[in-house]
């Protein structure tokens, strides 16, 4: 094939992709619907950022830069659009910030021309990923994200040991992006920090997910929290964790908040996801909790075991059995879009409601931590079931803040 019918290929199988319509998938479990196809890929990237499209110095249309994968994008409505800012992954394993944008929320996402050029901090960043948005009500939008590098005290055959950390940037344009200083915390790493949209007693409240080591949390682990006066020098002196990990639950062996809470009437609305051991590796799923809307630090309802877990195709990728999520959409009549990555390869939306995932939350049981506790919930779930429709309690009518 010569260049210029190799062109016209490569540019017609892109414009199907990143125009072909979604659909959800029937049969839910009533909490969301899944969509069918993913809503960003590796090849939804702009050709111009893979191939140099010049024949005179790239007769065989090459590909020049290889992407690996799109995932784990932070989310929110943008001036008209739902923007994703996806983490990018090059073939050469290096991850990078790049804003999507779509109409509709579940389709058509395009990026914009160029990725985020992130400013760099005086002792680097050897890799960027996982950004979390929030409009803050001090006016900006940050990104809180992990900067990671290798570990200064590792010894020279060690090139695997790495120290997580938390940056932040801020904008308002989503092109353009002011670094700030990293996160300064009690913990030895962090990975999976979150701003709190809203000031706190006057000041910026973070979520955080202290961890000993880069995979294993150690004696760390659970979602933490922790003020601080100064977004530009953010230091973080008291970390109180408010979700521990737990035995035999599917955050087991750690857990990480997703994107910022949404405000709703009967508390705000977290989604975070667990990381259970299995003995073919690591399983992530995701679940939600409430927290009270006065004392952030307080969970008032979180039902047992997972509200989203890998299937189908999700189940399969760089890191397979992984569920995802830092970004979610709340729009004003209450829709909520999750934007949530499978395997670490791909992103995926799922819709539902603050109605729904309230219901949710205030009206599936807790984790009863046993067995004997799990078959009990059946019991009760069938006795009432034969004893005629239950009158539940009615949900309000709940809208995002
Ligand atoms: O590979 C799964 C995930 O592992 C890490 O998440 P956590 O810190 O909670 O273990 C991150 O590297 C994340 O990007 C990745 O998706």
């Amino acid at each position: 094939m010569n260049f210029d019918s190799r062109l016209k290929a490569l540019k017609e199988e892109y414009a199907s992709l990143i125009t072909k319509t979604n659909y959800p998938e029937e049969n839910g479990n009533g909490i969301f619907e899944r969509y069918r196809y993913p809503v960003l890929t590796a090849a939804h990237t702009p050709l111009q950022w893979r191939y140099d499209l010049n024949p005179g110095s790239n007769p065989y249309l090459m590909e020049r830069f290889g992407i690996n994968a799109v995932f784990n994008a932070g989310a929110i409505r943008f001036r008209d659009k739902y923007a994703l800012v996806a983490r990018v992954e090059g073939a050469d394993r290096k991850s990078f910030f790049a804003v999507a944008e779509s109409e509709n929320g579940t389709d058509n996402f395009v990026f914009r021309p160029y990725p985020i050029l992130m400013p760099s901090l005086p002792d680097g960043d050897t890799n960027l990923y996982d950004m979390r948005l929030v409009q803050h009500q001090d006016g900006w939008i940050y990104g809180l994200f992990c900067t990671e590098k290798r570990d200064p005290e590792a010894s020279p055959g060690d090139q695997t040991s790495a120290i997580a950390q938390c940056g932040i940037a801020r904008t308002k344009d989503l092109t353009d992006w002011e670094r700030l200083p990293n996160l300064v915390t009690p913990s030895p790493q962090q990975r999976n920090v979150v701003l709190h949209p809203e000031f706190v007693n006057g000041q910026y409240a973070f979520y955080t997910r202290p961890q000993d080591g880069f995979i294993e949390a150690g004696n760390g682990g659970g979602i933490g929290f922790g003020l601080c006066s100064n977004i530009e020098k953010a230091v973080i002196t008291e970390e109180k964790v408010i979700d521990p990990k737990r035995y035999h639950t599917i955050y087991e062996a750690k857990n990480g908040l997703g994107p910022a809470p949404i405000k709703t009437s009967r508390g705000w609305l977290h989604l975070a996801h667990g990381v259970r051991n299995t003995a073919a590796g690591l399983r992530y799923t995701l679940y939600l909790f409430l927290t009270d809307l006065n004392d952030l630090t307080r969970v008032i309802a979180k039902p047992a075991g997972y509200f989203m877990a890998p299937e189908g195709m999700e189940r399969t990728g760089d890191v397979s059995n992984v569920l995802f999520c830092n970004g979610w959409i709340a729009d004003p009549d209450g829709k909520v879009y999750i934007y949530y990555a499978s395997s670490d390869t791909r992103m995926h939306v799922a819709v539902s409601s603050i109605e729904q995932l309230l219901d949710y939350v205030l009206n599936t049981a807790p984790d009863g931590l046993h067995s004997a506790a799990s078959v009990n919930r059946v019991k009760e779930l069938v006795d009432m079931n034969r004893a005629g429709r239950p009158v539940l309690e009615k949900s309000p009518e709940d809208h995002p803040h």
